[in-house]
């Protein structure tokens, strides 16, 4: 043999062998493939046959040893058992991926049918309820809602109310301020400036300014923020008749067709005169109990007739047109609704006293 033919015998059966061993690699790559059980031996197996050192890697690093006429065809076939292999990993995958999907979804299976979790309805605060309810009384009989700001002007909450620097009535109110002429309102009054002076010289005023006042108090009956609605009509020819009217309409509305109002001179600032106003017991109708202390009546509000200062402060002619304004404490009224005897119990945030109330026709329950 020549030095010659061995070389061509070594070439040709590298061609053979290399054919032989590609041809083994496929099946071997298909068996494993096929084997393979999950994604991580599957990744396994890619690496083994296509992998930097992997089995058909290899046979095609000897392809450089074969003869160059031959090493065309012996490519061809190289990339198609390739290709092959490849075709298979994917196809594979995507079955492996199918059954650990059902497998996933039988494991994480959501029982539709099972009862859900409610989550807990929560209810109306008391206050919520009595500001509701005093709104729609006063909205049916043509009042509109307006309002003002919680911080205010000591002007605006005071003085333009004729109660200048000095006034004793401040003593009456004992006052968060900020600065000397900045101050958390303590009524809602201010209120009825703050909408003269944007309205006139328009004609009538009939507004309820409902909001949160702040009050440096704290007893049974007396919290440091509570709420307040503000009343204000001015019109030509208003009188204390209209305002006795109104408030007796709003009396029987909210507390029931029998109840009866009381009116008693006071005085306030701003008005003039001044009535202080009772309604009749909601508990023993007037003949005397523990909530009246037995004089058969509950005070609910101040009020009076608009005084002429106050007028010419919003913008109006108290020549021209007169009228009343009124100012109801809001827990109050729902202490009297609900007959609760603390109000604090209206804040401390307690649930089981909470959720005893429920807007009229939820079936509401005593407190
Ligand atoms: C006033 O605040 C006047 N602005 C009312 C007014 C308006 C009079 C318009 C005339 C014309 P008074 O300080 O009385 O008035 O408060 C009115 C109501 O607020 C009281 O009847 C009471 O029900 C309620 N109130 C007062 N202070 C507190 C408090 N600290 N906690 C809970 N309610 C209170």
């Amino acid at each position: 043999m020549t030095s010659d033919s061995r070389t061509r015998k070594g070439k040709t059966e590298g061609y053979d062998g290399l054919v032989a061993r590609l041809d083994t690699a496929r099946g071997a790559a298909r068996a494993a493939i096929e084997q393979a059980g999950s994604a991580a031996a599957l990744e396994e197996v890619r690496v083994r046959f296509l992998g930097r050192s992997g089995e058909l890697t290899q046979v095609l690093r000897g392809l450089g040893q074969v003869d160059a006429a031959l090493r065309p065809e012996l490519g061809r076939i190289a990339n198609e058992v390739r290709a092959g292999v490849e075709g298979h990993l994917t196809a594979r995958g995507l079955r492996l991926d199918a059954v650990e999907l059902s497998r996933r979804l039988e494991a994480e299976r959501v029982d539709i049918t099972l009862p859900g979790t409610t989550p807990r309805r929560g209810t109306y605060h008391p206050v919520s309820l009595a500001m509701a309810d005093v709104e729609r009384v006063f909205t049916s009989m043509g009042f509109e809602v307006a309002e003002g700001p919680d911080i205010e002007t000591d002007w605006y909450n005071f003085q333009a109310l004729n109660m200048p620097r000095d006034h004793p009535a401040r003593d009456m109110q004992a006052s968060f301020y900020f600065t000397a002429d900045v101050v958390l309102r303590t009524q809602t009054s201010p209120v009825q400036i703050r909408y003269m002076r944007a309205n006139t010289p328009a004609l009538p005023v009939k507004i309820i300014a409902p909001g949160r006042v702040y009050r440096c108090d704290d007893d049974a009956t007396h919290s440091p923020v509570f709420h307040q609605v503000e009343g204000l009509v001015v019109d030509r020819g208003i009188t204390m008749g209209d305002l006795k009217g109104v408030l007796d309409v709003f009396a029987r509305e909210l507390f029931g067709p029998t109840t009866r109002t009381r009116f008693r001179p006071s005085y306030f600032p701003f008005t003039e005169p001044s009535a202080e106003v009772d309604v009749s017991c909601t508990i023993c109708g007037g003949s005397g109990c523990r909530t009246c202390k037995n004089s058969g009546w509950i005070e609910i509000l101040g009020a009076g007739l608009v005084h002429p200062q106050v007028l010419r402060n919003g913008g109006y002619d108290p020549e021209v047109v007169s009228g009343f304004a009124f100012g109801l404490g809001i827990e109050r009224v729902a202490m009297l609704r609900y007959g609760i005897a603390d109000i604090r119990l209206l804040y401390g945030g307690d649930v089981r006293f909470l959720r005893q109330f429920r807007p009229a026709g939820e079936g509401r329950a005593q407190a």
